[in-house]
C-alpha cells in the first residue's frame, strides 16, 4: 500500500503497530470542544503515556498550547509532552475517494524522492497484512493476518532528528545521514519493519503508548512495510525493495591504515598507509597532489601496488572558485558546464567556504551534466594517482557558514512554520540555504540526497577507472546508499563511549543495508591512550570495515606506535580475523545477492529469548560467531551479563 498525503504542517501520527493517523492541528478551539488545563479536566484527559506532542517546537506554554487547540496538563513523567492533542477531539483529515490503496492530494504537486521501489507485486488480498480505516477513514490499522496484532511494548519517550548534518554535540541530534527506517521485534517475536520514504528534515518520537510520531516538513508520506516475520526477513524484504548491498572486493576487508596529518611522504612511508586524508592535496584542492610534501606520491602508490597493497583517496564536494582563471580545471569546466547548486535565483552558484582557501561552488549531483563532470574528471585523476577507490567526505553538503553568501533570505522556504528538532533549528546550519536550487528542486526537498546523489556516480567512475569492483566510502547517506558504497561512523572521539556505540552503529547500518560498516578504531578525535586503543583495535578487527583512523595534531595510534607487546596483541586479533574471512567475504556475497545483515544483534538471531533484547554490548558476524568484547577501562574480562549468562 502506497499513502500520500499531503503532510507540510500536520503531523503525521504512526501509532507502532496499532493504529495510523494522519492529524492536522485540531481545530477544536474553533469549535469550542478543547479539553483539559483545569486540575479536574486534566484527570480526565488521555492517559500520560498516550500523549502525543502538540507542541513539539520549544517555547511550549498554556496559553499558546491552547491557542492551538490543544490541552495542557503538567507532568512529572520525564520527557512526556505537556501540550498534547486531545484524543477525542475532531481532528485530523478525512480521507476521499477510494482509500483502498492510494490516498494523494491532487491539488499540489510535491517531492518524491527519486528512488525506484522494486516490489515484488503480491496482491493486496495476498499480502500478510490487512488495513483496516475507521469510518471516517481518519485512522487506519495495520494487522499481521496470522496473530491480528503488530505491537510493541516501548518504555522510554525519546526523540531523533533526521536531517543531514556535519557535526553532532548530543545524543539524537541529527547526523550525516537519513534512513527513516526501523526494525521492530514485536512481544511474541515476530519481527517488522516501515521505511518513510521521505527525505525532507524531519523528527521522530517514541511514546509509551507505544505510538511513534513522524513529523516531515514536506515531500509525501510513502510508507512501506515489511513483515518479515524474521528480523533477517525483514531486512531482507527492505533491500529487496530498496536495491541489495553492493559486493566488496575481497582486498577491502583487509585491515586499513589512515590519519588525517601524515603531513609528508616520508611519514607516510614509515606506516604503509593506505587511505589519504586532505593532506595528500595541493592546499585541500580535489584532484591535486602536493607536489613538495608528497613530491614522489605516485611513484609511491606503484610500489605499494607491486607489495599487493591498495590506496584510498578522499575527495571532498566544494571546487574553489579563486584560483586562478584557466589554472583550475575542475573549476574552469564545472562553471562551463553549469553543474553547480545555484541560489534561489537559479542562475548564480551558491558560494559558500570550506576546506579549499577562498571561497567554494558546490557541485550539484542530482544533475546528470555533473555526473559526466565528475565521471571525467575521476578518470583522467586515476593517471596521476593510481587510486583503488574514493573516498567522499563532507558531503551533507558540509560549509563551514549558516547558509552560503550572503547569508539565507528570510523567507517561508529557509524559515519554515515549523523546524523538527535539528542542531540550532537552522535548515542553513553548516550547509546551503534551503531555497537554492538543485537540478531535482529546492535544496529544502534535496539536502540530504546530496551524499546519496554522489554516491552511485563515484562507484561507476572507480569502477571504470579501475575495470574493478569499486571502492566508494561514504560520510553521508540516505535509503539505498548502501547499493553504491560503504560507511564509516564519522568522526568520533577517542572515548570509551564512542567504542561502545560504534557496535549500535554498526547494528544500525546492517538494518540499513549497509553491511560495509565500521567507526574509526582508536578514535578520530583527541589523542587515544594505550590501553583504549589497544581495547579498539580488539574489538575492531571485527568491523567490516576496518580502520584505525586519526585527526590532524593527535598522537600516533597506529597498532606499531605503542611497542612489541601491543603489536603482538593487535596481530593475534587481526589473525582471528583474516582466517575469518572466508567466512565474512560469504555474508557479503549472502548480504549482496539475498540481502542478509552481515553483523547482527543477539536479538536479531535469537528473537524468542527475551534476554537478548537489550544487548548492544556484543554482535554476531552472520548466525555462527559471537563477538563480546571489553568496552570498558582496567578490566580483563567481560562480566557475566546478568540477563543471558553470557560471559
Ligand atoms: C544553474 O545556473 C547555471 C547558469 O549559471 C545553469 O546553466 C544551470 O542550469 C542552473 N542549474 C540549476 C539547477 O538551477
Ligand atoms: C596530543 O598529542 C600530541 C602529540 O603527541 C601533543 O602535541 C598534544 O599536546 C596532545 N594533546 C593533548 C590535549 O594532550
Ligand atoms: C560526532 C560523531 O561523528 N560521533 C560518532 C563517533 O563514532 C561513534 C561510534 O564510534 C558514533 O556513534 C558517533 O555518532
Amino acid at each position: 500500500h502506497k499513502i500520500h498525503m499531503n503532510i507540510v504542517r500536520s503531523h503525521c501520527l504512526f501509532l507502532c503497530g496499532f493504529l495510523w493517523s494522519l492529524t492536522a492541528f485540531p481545530p477544536c478551539a474553533a469549535l469550542g470542544q478543547c479539553r483539559g488545563s483545569s486540575p479536574e479536566q486534566c484527570s480526565r484527559a488521555v492517559a500520560v503515556q498516550r500523549r502525543v506532542d502538540c507542541h513539539p517546537q520549544p517555547g511550549a506554554t498554556q496559553e499558546n498550547c491552547e491557542a492551538r487547540g490543544c490541552t495542557w496538563c503538567t507532568t512529572d513523567v520525564p520527557n512526556a509532552p505537556w501540550c498534547f492533542f486531545p484524543e477525542d477531539s475532531p481532528y485530523g483529515y478525512s480521507l476521499g475517494g477510494n482509500a483502498e490503496k492510494t490516498i494523494y492530494d491532487p491539488n499540489t504537486e510535491r517531492f518524491e524522492v527519486p528512488l525506484k521501489i522494486d516490489s515484488p507485486g503480491v496482491a493486496a488480498e495476498d499480502t500478510s497484512y490487512d488495513v483496516e480505516f475507521t469510518d471516517d477513514s481518519s485512522h487506519f490499522r495495520i494487522k499481521r493476518k496470522s496473530t491480528g496484532t503488530l505491537t510493541k511494548n516501548m518504555k522510554k519517550w525519546q526523540s531523533q532528528a533526521i536531517h543531514n548534518m556535519l557535526f553532532m554535540f548530543q545524543p539524537f541530534a541529527n547526523l550525516y545521514g537519513v534512513h527513516p527506517f526501523y526494525m521492530c521485534v514485536e512481544d511474541d517475536s515476530n519481527a517488522h519493519g516501515v521505511l518513510l520514504l521521505n527525505s525532507n528534515a524531519q523528527d521522530v518520537s517514541l511514546s509509551p503508548n507505544p505510538s511513534l510520531t513522524f513529523r516531515t516538513i514536506g515531500g509525501i508520506l510513502d510508507f512501506y512495510v515489511f513483515l518479515g516475520p524474521t528480523p533477517e526477513n525483514v531486512v531482507q524484504q527492505y533491500t529487496e525493495a530498496i536495491g541489495r548491498p553492493h559486493m566488496p572486493a575481497y582486498w577491502s576487508l583487509g585491515f586499513q591504515l589512515s590519519r588525517w596529518g601524515y603531513g609528508s611522504i616520508d611519514v607516510l612511508k614509515e606506516t604503509d598507509v593506505q587511505h589519504l586524508d586532505i593532506d595528500y592535496m595541493e592546499r585541500r584542492l580535489d584532484f591535486t597532489y602536493d607536489k613538495e610534501n608528497f613530491a614522489g606520491l605516485p611513484e609511491y602508490l606503484q610500489e605499494l601496488k607491486k607489495a599487493g597493497m591498495h590506496n584510498i583517496i578522499i575527495l571532498d564536494p566544494f571546487i574553489s572558485k579563486d584560483e586562478e582563471p584557466g589554472t583550475y580545471r575542475p573549476y574552469d569546466l564545472g562553471e562551463e558546464m553549469g553543474i553547480w547548486v545555484n541560489n534561489s535565483d537559479g542562475v548564480t552558484p551558491a558560494v559558500g567556504q570550506a576546506w579549499p582557501p577562498g571561497n567554494a561552488v558546490f557541485p550539484d549531483y542530482t544533475n546528470p551534466r555533473t555526473v559526466e563532470w565528475w565521471n571525467q574528471l575521476c578518470l583522467e585523476f586515476k593517471n596521476v594517482l593510481d587510486y583503488d577507490g574514493i573516498w567522499i567526505d563532507m558531503n551533507e553538503p558540509s560549509n563551514f557558514l549558516q547558509g552560503q553568501f550572503p547569508g539565507c533570505a528570510d523567507n517561508d522556504i529557509n524559515n519554515p512554520p515549523y523546524i523538527p528538532s535539528i542542531s540550532d533549528r537552522s535548515l542553513a546550519e553548516k550547509t546551503l540555504c534551503p531555497d537554492s536550487k538543485t537540478y531535482l528542486g529546492e535544496h529544502y526537498n534535496t539536502h540530504s540526497l546530496f551524499g546519496w546523489s554522489q554516491t552511485a556516480p563515484t562507484f561507476h567512475a572507480v569502477q571504470q577507472a579501475t575495470g574493478k569492483r569499486a571502492f566508494v566510502l561514504s560520510r553521508s547517506t540516505f535509503v539505498s546508499s548502501g547499493k553504491h558504497g560503504g560507511h564509516w561512523l564519522g568522526d568520533n572521539f577517542s572515548q570509551w563511549k564512542d567504542m561502545h556505540y560504534s557496535i549500535i552503529g554498526m547494528l544500525e547500518f546492517n538494518l540499513f543495508g549497509m553491511p560495509y560498516i565500521g567507526a574509526d578504531i582508536c578514535g578520530f578525535n583527541y589523542n587515544t591512550t594505550y590501553e583504549l586503543c589497544l581495547r579498539w583495535m580488539q574489538l575492531g578487527s571485527f568491523y567490516p570495515f576496518s580502520r584505525n583512523h586519526n585527526a590532524e595534531g593527535n598522537m600516533e595510534q597506529d597498532p606499531a606506535f605503542f611497542g612489541e607487546e601491543f603489536a603482538k596483541i593487535s596481530r593475534a586479533t587481526l589473525r582471528i580475523r583474516y582466517s575469518l574471512l572466508p567466512y565474512l567475504y560469504t555474508l557479503f556475497f549472502e548480504s549482496h545477492v539475498h540481502g542478509n545483515t552481515v553483523v547482527r544483534s543477539l536479538m536479531h538471531e535469537f528473537t524468542s529469548d527475551q534476554q537478548t533484547r537489550g544487548i548492544d554490548t556484543a554482535f554476531l558476524w552472520g548466525p555462527a560467531f559471537m563477538v563480546a568484547p571489553v568496552l570498558e577501562e582496567a578490566s580483563t574480562a567481560i562480566k557475566k551479563h546478568h540477563h543471558t549468562g553470557i560471559k
